[in-house]
């Protein structure tokens, strides 16, 4: 863990993409009060949102998806990237993501109460696809099998930590109207909704022709053949997508092809512990 990986507020970050300058840009970064941030625990649907939030706001037109990458055009504040891309030259609103945590967000975060889109998943697909993940990826360390990775990641050893930390503080934040809450099952059970709902909570009204379009160009398999949304632009020594695609699978529900019985036992079982004073209605639990 100590080669690849940095230690910042008690969780594991990648130093391939993180240093303690990164770090510390994201700590002093001054937001915006139309400033707009994904935030998501790793493999919740970053990448999905870096594709739809940049063709709501440019109501449907596809030449930012198809000319700028998408950490560019959505990047991370907390990694280097974020640093070099004069973000205060961007025009508002400014699109970022975040894997942070709510108790890591930086001290302008809570002044300025720039509007927040969370996004969760079924936690047993989130370990599905770190795993597939982390083995492909060479900045990760190494998964083991599966049942190693399922303590790492059941006790928060991985990048960013718990899950169930991430999501319960997100869960529990004081300011929540400028949070608006989605799920990946949602955004799969019915894209056009969501696509409509966020447009909606960002102030922007969309005809139905555009909803339609931004939602066709952002389905799994479409988004996949744009280059620059896939992680094809990523050398092959960084990301071996021979092993495993970056864009994978895309569905909701994986888990049950990757999980044995007894796994996926393990996993309820400290799920019902860890969220028993939730009261959220997830829509893997119904
Ligand atoms: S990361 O590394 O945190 O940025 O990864 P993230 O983008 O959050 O998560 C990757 C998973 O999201 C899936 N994905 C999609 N699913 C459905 N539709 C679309 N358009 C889409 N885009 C990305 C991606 O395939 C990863 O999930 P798995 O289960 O591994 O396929």
């Amino acid at each position: 863990e100590a080669e690849l990986y940095l230690q910042y507020k008690g969780v594991f970050v990648p130093k391939l993409v993180h240093s303690p300058e990164s770090l510390q840009f994201f700590e002093e970064f001054t937001f915006r009060h139309d400033d707009i941030i994904a935030v998501t625990y790793p493999k919740s649907g970053t990448t999905w949102m870096q594709e739809i939030l940049p063709l709501i706001v440019s109501e449907g037109d596809i030449t930012p998806v198809l000319t700028l990458t998408n950490w560019d055009r959505m990047p991370w504040l907390e990694e280097h990237r974020a640093k070099e891309l004069n973000l205060e030259q961007r025009p508002p609103p400014r699109l970022f993501v975040s894997h942070c945590h709510y108790s890591m967000m930086p001290e302008s975060f809570f002044k300025v109460k720039p509007k927040v889109i969370y996004v969760m998943r079924n936690p047993k697909d989130v370990f599905t696809s770190s795993y597939y993940y982390y083995d492909m990826a060479s900045y990760m360390v190494n998964p083991g099998t599966k049942d190693e990775f399922l303590d790492k990641f059941l006790d928060g050893k991985v990048i960013f930590g718990s899950w169930f930390d991430h999501v319960k503080g997100w869960l529990g934040a004081k300011d929540q109207d400028r949070i608006m809450y989605i799920s990946y099952e949602e955004m799969i059970l019915d894209l056009k909704a969501s696509i409509s709902k966020i447009s909606l909570f960002i102030g922007k009204t969309l005809s139905q022709e555009v909803i339609e379009k931004i939602a066709d160009h952002c389905m799994f398999k479409n988004m996949k053949q744009n280059k620059m949304s896939n992680y094809s632009l990523v050398p092959s020594e960084y990301m071996d997508q021979k092993k495993s695609e970056f864009l994978r699978k895309g569905i909701a529900g994986d888990w049950k092809n990757n999980l044995t019985e007894a796994q996926a036992a393990r996993f309820d079982s400290v799920y019902k512990e860890k969220m028993k004073d939730v009261n959220f209605k997830f829509m893997w639990d119904e």
